[in-house]
């Protein structure tokens, strides 16, 4: 346990004593550890982040949003009979009162409970598994649905817009930042030529057809905790993202990291394939979960959603390893690379074909 790490950990009322701090999980963003504490002989633990300033600008917004969303998603929970400490994240509060901890570097840290007795997976493998994180993330949609979204802080400007996304990409594109252009030529003109699919949700949206709702807008499969007893997915994870946004876009952010037949970052492209079957079982527990709440005119652009977020990501990984790989972490020098090629990869299979046939 770093010294950084053992005095964050003493502003927090944590039972017993700290036993040990260690880093935790495969989340691209925040730095997230495991707190193990002892009191008494008995064991309990945590979940310790330090907030990514460098992605959350105004991380005390961050916490102001996630404070009263949990309050509202618990209260909802205890009314239908449920057990909010398993199924909604919880917050211990820091000794001053406040739900996270400032660091004299001005870093923000925050300790939810560890939900004792869940898997988290990093692929579908099994489609079961896939439906069931389908129907939680229709649910967790459905569950906002009228939580006051003007109370909402907006935690990333234009995170999906994808018009706005392009133009990042553009940029870094031209500054060349990493001298990383020469080698990517093909993928640029693949997403140049594509640009055309940036605007079809914002289009819709100016047409009237797609609403804008309370949305996680991070909803990949590892943001989600399963009962690893029953199998029953439990508890959405990682709320530094919700804002309003687009039903489709919480759709197909699921589809473009679930719905293939590898993970995000397989080096063998060979190996990457849009999943067909995958796509159906994840519509299906969507719409479930969602629970009628979509209009007709969001539930037949769910397909368009999947393409825009596949091609909005796309983006993303590839202008992070132009500009040197300054916004997602990574564990070997071409990470973003590889990235961005599964992605580009799962959108031509997306645009050959209608998973629905
Ligand atoms: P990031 O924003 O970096 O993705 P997350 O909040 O998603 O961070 O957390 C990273 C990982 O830590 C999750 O994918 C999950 O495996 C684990 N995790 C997060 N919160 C909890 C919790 N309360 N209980 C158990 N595991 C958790
Ligand atoms: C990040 O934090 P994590 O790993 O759940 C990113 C998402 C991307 C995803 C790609 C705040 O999610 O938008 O889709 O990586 N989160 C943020 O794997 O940028
Ligand atoms: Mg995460």
């Amino acid at each position: 346990m770093s010294a950084t790490t053992a005095d964050i950990l003493k502003c927090f009322a944590l039972p017993g004593s700290v036993v040990s701090a260690a880093p935790y999980g495969n989340g691209h963003i925040n730095d997230t550890y495991r707190v193990v504490c002892c009191e008494g002989g008995r064991e309990s633990r945590f979940i310790l982040q330090k907030i990514n300033r460098n992605v959350f600008h105004r991380p005390e917004e961050v916490m102001e949003n996630i404070t009263g969303i949990l309050g509202f998603i618990t209260s909802k929970i205890e009314a239908s009979g449920g057990d909010p400490q398993r199924e909604a994240l919880s917050l211990i509060p820091a000794r001053e009162g406040k739900p996270f901890v400032t660091d004299e570097q001005g870093e923000c840290w925050r300790i939810y409970r560890f939900i004792d007795r869940t898997v988290c997976y990093e692929n579908a493998g099994d489609e079961e598994i896939f439906r069931r994180s389908a129907m939680a993330f229709g649910r967790f949609q459905k569950l906002l649905a009228n939580y006051p979204a003007e109370k909402l802080h907006v935690t990333i400007p234009d995170f999906h817009n994808t018009p706005a996304r392009f133009r990042q990409f553009w940029n870094a594109v031209l500054e060349d930042a990493a001298h990383r252009r020469k080698e990517v030529e093909e993928e640029i003109s693949f997403l140049a030529e594509k640009e055309a699919l940036s605007r079809k949700l914002e289009r819709a949206h100016r047409e009237g057809i797609l609403p804008i709702r309370v949305t996680h807008n991070d909803t990949k499969l590892n943001n989600i905790l399963f009962d690893a007893c029953s199998g029953k997915a439990l508890c959405v994870l990682d709320l530094d993202t919700v804002m309003p946004g687009f039903s489709v876009t919480d759709f197909g952010d699921a589809i473009r990291f679930g719905a293939s037949t590898a993970a995000e970052d397989e080096p063998d492209l060979g190996k990457v394939h849009f999943d067909r079957h995958l796509y159906r079982v994840y519509r299906e527990g969507f719409l479930e979960g969602c629970g009628g709440s979509l209009l007709e005119g969001e539930e037949a652009l769910l397909f368009e959603g999947a393409k825009v977020i596949t091609y909005e990501q796309a983006l993303r990984f590839l202008a992070d390893y132009l500009a040197g790989d300054v916004y997602y972490k990574i564990s070997r020098p071409d990470h973003n690379l590889l990235r961005a090629r599964t992605q580009i990869r799962l959108l031509q299979e997306m645009l050959e074909c209608d998973p629905l046939q």
